[in-house]
């Protein structure tokens, strides 16, 4: 199982990633993201589901309009993991495009 992301490795792991931040009151990360209109937005939401689904690493989030704000947290583990930093990589990468 994935371990929690300590020290060192958490904050390298971090400071990898753009506009994610640690959420306040739990061990997680979290980005809203602001698309052009619903239609990327809504369109984003399945290519991340996809991928999510094959790591077997599921995210937590909440649509409305043209915003997607995702919460990453390793639920298995209590906490946030190398997991959370690979998905949140790949969900920029998908909202790039
Ligand atoms: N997603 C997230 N975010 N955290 C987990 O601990 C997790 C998951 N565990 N997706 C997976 C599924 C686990 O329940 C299955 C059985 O592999």
């Amino acid at each position: 199982m994935a371990q929690k992301l300590t020290g060192e490795a958490r904050k390298s792991a971090l400071a990898r990633l753009n506009g994610w931040s640690e959420v306040a009151g739990r061990d997680a990360i979290a980005k809203k993201f602001l698309f052009k209109d619903f239609n990327k937005a809504f369109g984003f939401m399945p290519r991340a589901a996809l991928i999510a689904e094959k790591m077997d690493h599921h995210p937590e989030w909440f649509n409305a309009y043209k915003t997607v704000e995702v919460t990453l947290s390793t639920h298995d583990a209590g906490g946030l993991t190398e997991l959370d930093v690979k998905l949140a990589e790949a969900m920029d990468k998908v909202a790039a495009g």
